[in-house]
């Protein structure tokens, strides 16, 4: 936000936030400065991706069996390395390493866990499409005094004390949650700063959008081939809405957040437990969504309630305008049929 000359920069914003909080220690300002840095290191390699060597695919393939793209390595690597000296993270995981990555022995270990997907839609960096990187961030649980590992990042969406993306779009925005609302922020290159553009986003309750991968319409059940039918064409109470699709999840997540909007990667024939994953894609999202007033489930389960078992663990996803989700919730949870 600008008020004539006046700007609000990220860093400004979150010491307000913070003095809110007497009893804050400034840890989590600090870890979420750290991010800052990361996005804004990404943010430089993303605009430069097709003009240096930086582009292509790294040869790699991670746990998702998605070709890994080389800015995906850098990506992870930058946010690791952005966070891991700092003292004030136990452990991270991404999408991109197959097990957690504790703070190594000999560097202070903090009291964060940070969960994150590097580089969201790396397949449509090649073709110059919006991508993202989405960050959770949990309290660890272990004992200090033992390593941090799997059970510090095993833990149930609603047990966040921070999430949030950044989009790579037609400008680089890092919007993030605390509990305390939705607030969006637009990098300035030439200042090299986050300001704030997007205070408390709201989501309206019922959307305009719907977006989906139709393609998996014959691979989905009855039930959810009824509820994008919905959407699509109208049913009931439920008006027609527009499709927008872009295939990079950030993207469309921040679309329908900003304009109203329902996001669905439904289980299907070809991905039986969905396609997303739950604790670095579905989980941080549905926080913000939440504190956006908007709505996360699995189809029919809040998403912040779900307790993973596995790191990389899928969810099929729901998420945006609340009376939309609620909508489908109502139909999937009534008609529930296991995808075969
Ligand atoms: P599909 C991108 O590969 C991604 O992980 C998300 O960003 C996106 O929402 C989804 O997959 C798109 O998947 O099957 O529609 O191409």
């Amino acid at each position: 936000m600008v008020h004539g000359s006046e700007v609000i920069t990220i860093e400004r914003f979150i010491m307000e936030q913070e003095r809110l909080y007497p009893e804050a220690t400034g840890e989590l300002s600090n870890l979420l400065y750290d991010v800052c840095l990361a996005a804004k290191i990404i943010s430089r390699h993303v605009r430069r991706a097709g003009l240096t060597d930086i582009l292509g695919a790294a040869g790699a393939v991670n746990v998702s069996g998605d070709l890994q793209q080389k800015l995906d390595l850098f990506a992870n690597e930058t946010v690791r390395n952005s966070v891991h000296h700092t003292g004030r993270v136990c452990v991270t995981a991404s999408e991109e390493d197959q097990v957690p990555m504790p703070v190594p022995p000999g560097k202070p270990a903090g009291k964060y866990v940070v969960l994150y997907d590097p580089l969201d839609g790396s397949t449509n960096i090649d073709v110059n499409v919006s991508i993202g990187t989405i960050f959770s961030i949990h309290k660890r649980v272990t004992k200090r005094s033992s390593p941090a590992g799997l059970a510090d990042c095993l833990q149930a969406g609603k047990k966040q004390v921070a999430a949030g993306y950044i989009l790579y779009g037609s400008s680089t925005m890092l919007v993030y949650t605390t509990g305390q609302g939705v607030h969006g922020f637009t990098l300035d290159p030439t200042i090299g700063e986050f300001l704030l553009s997007h205070p408390n986003i709201t989501t309206p309750p019922v959307g305009k959008y719907y977006s989906v991968n139709e393609s998996n319409w014959n691979r989905w059940t009855p039930p959810v081939q009824r509820v994008v039918g919905a959407f699509k064409n109208g049913e009931g109470k439920v008006q027609p809405k527009n499709a927008r699709y872009i295939g990079s999840l950030v993207a469309d997540f921040h679309r329908n957040l900003i304009s109203g909007g329902i996001f669905l990667y439904p289980a299907d024939t070809n991905h039986p437990q969905g396609k997303l994953r739950l604790l670095y894609e579905a989980g941080p999202l549905a926080f913000v969504v939440e504190q956006a007033g908007g709505r996360a489930t699995d189809g029919c389960r809040s998403i912040l309630d779900i307790v993973p078992a596995d790191l990389h663990q899928h969810t099929p996803l729901v998420i945006g305008s609340k009376d939309d989700v609620a909508y489908a919730a109502r139909v999937l949870s009534a008609e529930a049929v296991p995808v075969k």
